[in-house]
């Protein structure tokens, strides 16, 4: 069944947090986040499995999406709601196998080709970046742009997450041009209160038309 991806995807990068992430995770909860990722590339798999239990045991039970990024291993362990892997780590399918079918796993792509083999997998979501300059990724791939939102979005019927320097200026422009969702990290976690900038992607997302899929 396609999955319905809420408008707003937040990760919690631990790289840009100032507070404890737990904290940080339930005050955008409280503001009506329902989609997040905990992203943390500096982190020992021990390190990361006991800040992704955290997390999973905190969000899932209020009803919010819960993804571990990059390890299948570590969301299928700590129960999470599924796995975002990149080009790097397993493949969606390989993720799937460690995930079982009633979980999701979401994939990074960043061109043309990479998407096409994206879709052609059991993949539940595409993510789709950079779409602007980003300065929170090492080492990004070269930006995408809005227009190759619009070029994918005629090639599957999946999900697609725009990700990669989304402000709350341009987030709507972007599922205007036909994602899904748009996923986000230094300009909510890096807002002076990030609640609250949650919540103004949350109101100006709901407006926003999106292209149709195919
Ligand atoms: N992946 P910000 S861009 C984690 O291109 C990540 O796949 C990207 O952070 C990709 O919203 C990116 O601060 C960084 O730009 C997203």
């Amino acid at each position: 069944m396609r999955l319905v991806l809420p408008r707003l995807y937040v990760i919690l990068d631990a790289a840009l947090l100032t507070v404890p992430e737990a904290d940080c995770a339930q005050k955008l909860a409280d503001a009506g986040v329902r989609l997040l990722q905990c992203r943390n590339k500096a982190a020992s798999s021990r390190e990361l499995f006991e800040s992704s239990r955290r997390l999973s045991s905190l969000l899932v039970p209020q009803g919010v999406s819960f993804l571990v990024n990059d390890r299948a291993d570590v969301a299928s362990v700590v129960e999470a709601t599924g796995v975002h892997v990149g080009q790097e780590d397993l493949s969606a399918t390989a993720a799937r196998q460690v995930m079982g079918t009633g979980k999701w796993v979401g994939v990074s792509t960043h061109n043309l080709e990479q998407f096409e083999r994206a879709a052609a997998t059991s993949a539940d979501y595409i993510a789709v970046g950079p779409v602007f300059c980003t300065s929170t990724k090492t080492s990004p791939d070269p930006v995408v742009g809005i227009d190759f939102i619009r070029r994918v979005r005629t090639l599957t019927n999946k999900p697609v997450v725009a990700i990669g320097g989304i402000t709350v200026d341009r987030a709507a422009e972007v599922i205007r041009a036909g994602a899904d969702s748009v996923a986000v990290a230094s300009d909510i976690l890096r807002a002076p209160d990030p609640g609250r900038r949650a919540r103004q992607y949350i109101e100006l997302l709901e407006a926003a038309n999106h292209a149709a899929a195919v």
